[in-house]
């Protein structure tokens, strides 16, 4: 059996769809881990989708992802911008990973600018709102797959 495809959520995130409509739009992270579920079914890979506010749990299961997971989509929230410790556990992951945001940082305060994920993942996909973690999903099933 292939390892799961791990889906790591930061803080925050927990509660979208509840407040600030007009930034993060009405989609729950219920109804993202739903629709990731269905892509992953039918591109025939497990998924493992966990949400954390705590930075030391993020980095426990990037570290978990190294041995257990087959890739990896990040969306570490606020993290993104602060955590070298992220950064680190990147670094060590040594598989596919992509950073998903569901908003575009750039286009928004400058404190969201810098990622410390960024400059150790395979890929970036940020500013297309929910969907962004199925096409994610996608992606990484064809680089598992690539040869
Ligand atoms: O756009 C994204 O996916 C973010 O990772 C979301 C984070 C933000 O800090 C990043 O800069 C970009 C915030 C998580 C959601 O926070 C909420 C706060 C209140 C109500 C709903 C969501």
């Amino acid at each position: 059996m292939a390892k799961p495809l791990f889906v790591i959520n930061g803080p925050n995130l927990n509660l979208l769809g509840t407040r600030e409509p007009e930034i993060y739009g009405h989609t729950t992270l219920a109804d993202i881990e739903i629709q990731s579920r269905s892509c992953a079914v039918a591109l025939g890979i497990a998924l493992e989708f966990r949400q954390s506010n705590h930075e030391g749990q993020l980095v426990d299961w990037v570290q978990e992802a190294r041995l257990s997971a087959s890739a990896l989509i990040l969306n570490a929230g606020a993290y993104t911008h602060t955590s070298v410790a992220l950064h680190d556990a990147l670094k060590a992951l040594q598989l596919p990973a992509i950073e998903v945001h569901i908003t575009n940082p750039y286009r928004r305060e400058p404190f969201r600018h810098t990622s410390y994920v960024s400059p150790v993942v395979t890929g970036v996909i940020c500013g297309i709102g929910a969907q962004g973690y199925t096409l994610a999903i996608q992606a990484l099933v064809t680089l598992i797959k690539a040869p």
